[in-house]
């Protein structure tokens, strides 16, 4: 099942399946030496989602900005390394939706609680945007929403579920994206959240 979403973006429904029980291993090592944690935007406002990363390279927010960096800033060492089953899985999603060699060295891993979200926005804090990214989604299901270019574009709406992946690329890699805020529930393998690891090449 290999759907269109927008250009250069393709939808996988269930890709992720047959390897729950392996990304729900390699996400318990990373956790266990990585916590979830809620950052702090450069505004001075707690994140609702809590984030932790593996790979060479980990999304951070705080007070000073918005980067990547290759130290866990909780615990001062490297991030945790990238699984190989998440690596793995990634450059065939990405292969599937027609980027063949995708190479990440990043892997931001997003809890959402039932009220979290995620407003608006782009992701730029790439050095190269002419990577793709992959995006594994795990647990309760959530409703994604993506737009264009500019802020004010309409916005589109996609429920994602558990296994979903997605591949953004293209002229879609620089299009405004959010989460709605989370609904109450409970997924019998995680319990009441969502889980979403998001593949990038950031170095
Ligand atoms: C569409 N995470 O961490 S991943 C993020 O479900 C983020 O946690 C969301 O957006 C989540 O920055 C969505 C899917 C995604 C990622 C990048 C995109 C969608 C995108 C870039 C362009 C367009
Ligand atoms: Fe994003």
């Amino acid at each position: 099942a290999r759907e269109e979403i927008g250009p250069g973006a393709v939808l996988l429904r269930g890709w992720a399946l047959p390897r729950v029980e392996d990304l729900l291993v390699a996400l318990a090592q990373v956790t266990a030496a990585a916590p979830f944690r809620r950052m702090v935007t450069p505004g001075g406002f707690e994140m609702s989602v809590a984030m932790t990363n593996c790979g060479p390279a980990g999304w951070v927010t705080d007070r000073s900005g918005y980067r990547y960096a290759s130290q866990d800033p909780l615990t001062g060492l490297p991030w945790p390394p990238l699984p190989g089953t998440v690596r793995d899985l990634a450059r065939a999603a990405a292969a599937e939706a027609g980027y063949a060699g995708f190479d990440p060295d990043a892997c931001l891993i997003n809890q959402y609680e039932p009220g979290a979200r995620l407003t608006l926005h782009q992701d730029r804090d790439e050095r190269d945007k002419g990577h793709p990214i992959v995006s594994l989604s795990l647990g309760l299901p959530a409703t994604f929403q993506f737009g264009g270019l500019k802020r004010t574009d309409p916005v589109r709406r996609v429920a994602l579920a558990h296994g979903d992946v997605v591949v953004w690329g293209g002229p879609s890699r620089l299009f405004h994206h959010g989460v709605l805020p989370l609904k109450d529930g409970v997924h019998p393998l995680l319990g009441a959240r969502r889980i979403n690891l998001t593949l990038r090449r950031a170095f």
